[in-house]
């Protein structure tokens, strides 16, 4: 495998490109973005990830990462597009679609395609059949199996926003190829870079373990979210009794928050309830707490608010999770929004991983330092657990109705 070709270059994307470069492979990057081509031509990155520029600009300055509009042949096809969904949590596979119809003008015998996108059960399949309607010129796993023409797996990512460069290499990879063959030659290709352990599996298994462990996480944190509701109404610090519960060698719950924000635990579980509606009703019933969070949140400060003449809101924290900068998704944003509307020219956003407020926020809500909206609100609302905050001076809050989503002010 010498030549390889890299489709979406985002989070999962770049960074796969980077590593398979660093270790000696050709990667021609595609993506449909242009801005996003011209600044990895630069030696630049166009997302937010530690340590992922300088892993770029070297690929590119020795040569072994391009960027482009354009797919172009190679060895080795890696789609690592979006799969959103629909408005009804339908899944939407428009843009693997897009992407398998790309490069099936390129592809030639001996090829391997791998699908990395987080996807529904039965996806690889799926884009196996768009390529063979596309290519009726060549054989695909489906009607040659282990002697197709072209390979298929699918091999999903699990690296963690603001780790992706050491999990890449670290995390074991589940690889489903189509046939036996189609995963040993993935399983190779992967080989080349990471260290984890590459496990082999069919590619329905492979995608079911990618939703899998993140709705795993969306349950528990659910359960940690219903948890929060009832010791609330119980007089009971849940902080303290997640703590006290921990003990138990084979009790972990996780924490409670606002809600749960990103691309992907918050997404992934519906393509499991799509496939199977009847019979998912903890994921299902999972995602509805979760959602629903920043609902209760609202309506606990709104009963605080009621208790105060001026109310002024201070909301510690916009991101969707601790110390990084990224507010997609992000339930402090939908909380902090919807206090601006309903409070207007009372509420102060406090977010320090970034410099300025976008639209709508900016519209309805003021922007300051943590030391200067915690000066002027009675009531702090907080929201994301960002080292900043768990650093804060106590004193600060001394007299005011603080409202902690995330048990940072907790001190056992
Ligand atoms: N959260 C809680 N309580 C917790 C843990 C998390 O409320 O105890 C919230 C966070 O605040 C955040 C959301 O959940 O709003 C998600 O954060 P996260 O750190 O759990 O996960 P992500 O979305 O950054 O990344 C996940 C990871 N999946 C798992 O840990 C199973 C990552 O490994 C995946 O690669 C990624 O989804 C993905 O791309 O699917």
């Amino acid at each position: 495998m010498k030549k390889i070709s890299i489709i979406g270059l985002g989070y999962i994307g770049l960074p796969t490109a980077a590593a398979f470069a660093s270790h000696g492979l050709t990667v021609v990057g595609v993506d449909v973005n242009q801005h996003a081509v011209d600044t990895i031509n630069r030696g630049k990155i166009h997302i937010v990830e530690p340590g992922l520029e300088t892993r770029v600009k070297e690929a590119v300055h020795a040569g072994r990462l391009r960027a482009t509009t354009t797919p172009e042949a190679a060895d080795a096809f890696l789609i690592a597009v979006p799969t959103p969904f629909k408005d009804d949590h339908v899944p939407d596979l428009k843009y693997v679609e897009a992407a398998s119809l790309s490069i099936a003008s390129v592809l030639k015998r001996g090829d391997l395609v791998v699908l990395e996108s987080t996807s529904p059960v039965g996806a690889t399949e799926q884009m196996a059949a768009w390529l063979a309607q596309a290519r009726p010129d060549l054989t695909f796993p489906q009607q040659a199996g282990d002697d197709s023409d072209v390979r298929i797996a699918y091999c999903p990512e699990r690296v963690l926003p603001g780790h992706v460069i050491r999990e890449l290499i670290e995390n074991d990879r589940v690889i489903g190829g189509m046939t036996t063959n189609c995963s040993e030659q993935a399983a190779k290709l992967y080989k080349t870079f990471v260290r984890g352990e590459c496990v082999i599996t069919d590619a329905r298994t492979a995608e079911m373990c990618k939703l899998t462990e993140n709705s795993f996480r969306d349950v528990n944190i659910a359960f940690a979210n219903e948890l929060s509701i009832i010791a609330d109404k119980l007089d009971i610090n849940v902080w303290e009794l997640i703590g006290l519960a921990n003990r138990h060698p084979r009790v972990n719950v996780l924490q409670p928050g606002p809600g749960v924000g990103g691309h992907c635990i918050a997404v992934d579980p519906w393509f499991i309830v799509d496939s199977a509606p009847d019979d998912a009703r903890l994921i299902r019933a999972a995602r509805a707490i979760n959602d629903s969070k920043p609902v209760w949140v609202l309506d606990k400060v709104e009963k605080a608010a009621r208790g105060i003449k001026n109310p002024v809101i201070a909301c510690l924290g916009l991101a969707f999770k601790a110390n990084i900068d990224d507010l997609r998704e992000s339930p402090a944003v939908e909380i902090t929004h919807a206090l601006g509307v309903k409070y207007p020219m009372q509420v102060i956003a406090v977010e320090p991983n970034i410099s300025e407020l976008t639209e709508p926020l900016r519209d309805v809500v003021d922007f300051k330092s943590v030391e200067k909206a915690l000066k002027e609100a009675n009531i702090v609302l907080l929201l994301v657990g960002h080292r900043e905050f768990v650093d804060l001076d106590m004193s600060l809050l001394e007299g005011k109705t603080v409202i902690d989503t995330r048990g940072v002010f907790y001190k056992p």
